[in-house]
């Protein structure tokens, strides 16, 4: 049976902002960046401090009996907790005050004042906790789009789902595994909208799922202090090996107006390819004017034009070698 490869993420160290503009960021792969001055976080923000300096403001949690979110099935709640309890509750594996089980786990997603429209920005909803994290000169001021704290319970799984910004994702404490899969293997992951529904990555039902095998994937464990860059449309999945806190930063890199403009989450698809699926969807109903056997040929040959037209002539399995194979 076909084996699906795996890939070790680059980890660089020493790297400034100069490096990475100039060597890193043009490469549009993942790369771990270990030893980057992310500011007294790494030694502040022990829980006591964080219960303190981060308040009492509710804050609005996923609640789940069991480690694997599943966003299709919906097995975990939405529930507010003062930041205080949310913290001393994440970070305990019992609970002598809980939701759904003693034993639920937590994941904050920190979100702006208003949720509809403003994106999560830890400078106005937990300022006292932001002044410790310094995020790093990469991007230029106006590319800015969010900094989102990611604070989860041991053993706690996000789904695999892709966003439309690029990202840094900081571990400040805890250790986290980060898997990741390339846009060129979309057609490999199963999606539906910016998810895929494949959850169990690391035993996947191959009989639901068999083209899954044919995706590459890649992995990172993220220690406290390790920087993740995760460009644009790369499929990410995390699990938290400890209780652990992170901030995530999304950033621009295409011009502002191809952003959709009603998206606090940085995951709306951009604005020209969200135009084109709808024009792909007016030009498929024309085609329904045709009887089966044509629509099949005219299809074909129109999946033949987009591949001629859109697909990179780098191929990603060539560029693949750049990194060690671990299988
Ligand atoms: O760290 C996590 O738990 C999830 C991170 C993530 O999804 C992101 O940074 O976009």
């Amino acid at each position: 049976m076909e084996k699906q490869k795996k890939m070790t993420v680059p980890v660089f160290t020493g790297v400034d902002s100069e490096v990475f503009r100039r060597d890193i960021y043009p490469m549009r792969r993942p790369v771990v960046l270990r030893g980057v001055a992310l500011g007294p976080c790494l030694d502040k923000w022990t829980l006591e401090y964080l219960a303190e300096r981060g308040g009492m403001c509710g804050v609005k949690v996923h609640v789940s009996t069991v480690p694997q979110l599943d966003f299709r099935n919906k097995n975990f709640v939405y529930r507010t907790l003062p930041f205080d309890k949310f913290i001393q509750r994440a970070a305990e594996k019992k609970h002598p005050d809980f939701f759904l089980c003693e034993e639920e786990r937590y994941y904050l997603r920190s979100l702006g004042e208003d949720v509809r429209k403003e994106p999560a920005d830890l400078n106005k909803q937990f300022p006292d906790l932001a002044e410790d994290f310094h995020i790093p000169e990469f991007f230029e001021p106006d590319q800015f789009f969010s900094s989102v704290f990611r604070i989860s319970s041991c053993g706690l799984q996000l789904w695999t789902h892709y966003d439309v910004m690029d990202n840094l994702l900081a571990q400040v404490t805890g250790k986290k595994r980060v898997v990741l899969y390339s846009p060129q293997d979309a057609l490999h992951l199963y999606l539906s909208g910016d998810k895929s529904e494949i959850l169990d990555i690391d035993s996947p039902d191959l009989g639901r799922f068999p083209e899954f095998v044919k995706a590459c994937r890649y992995e990172c464990v993220l220690e406290p202090g390790d920087l993740l860059f995760i460009p644009a449309l790369w499929f990410h999945n995390t699990l938290a090996l400890q209780f652990g806190v992170g901030v995530n930063i999304f950033w621009r890199h295409l011009p502002a107006e191809k952003y959709d403009k009603k998206d606090p989450y940085g995951n709306k698809d951009p604005v020209p390819a969200t135009r084109t699926l709808q024009a792909l969807e007016r030009a498929l109903h024309i085609l329904d004017e045709l009887p089966p056997d044509y629509r099949d040929f005219y299809g074909r040959r129109m999946v033949l034009r987009i591949q001629n037209r859109t697909y990179c002539s780098q191929q990603d399995g060539a560029a693949r070698g750049d990194s060690d194979p671990e299988s």
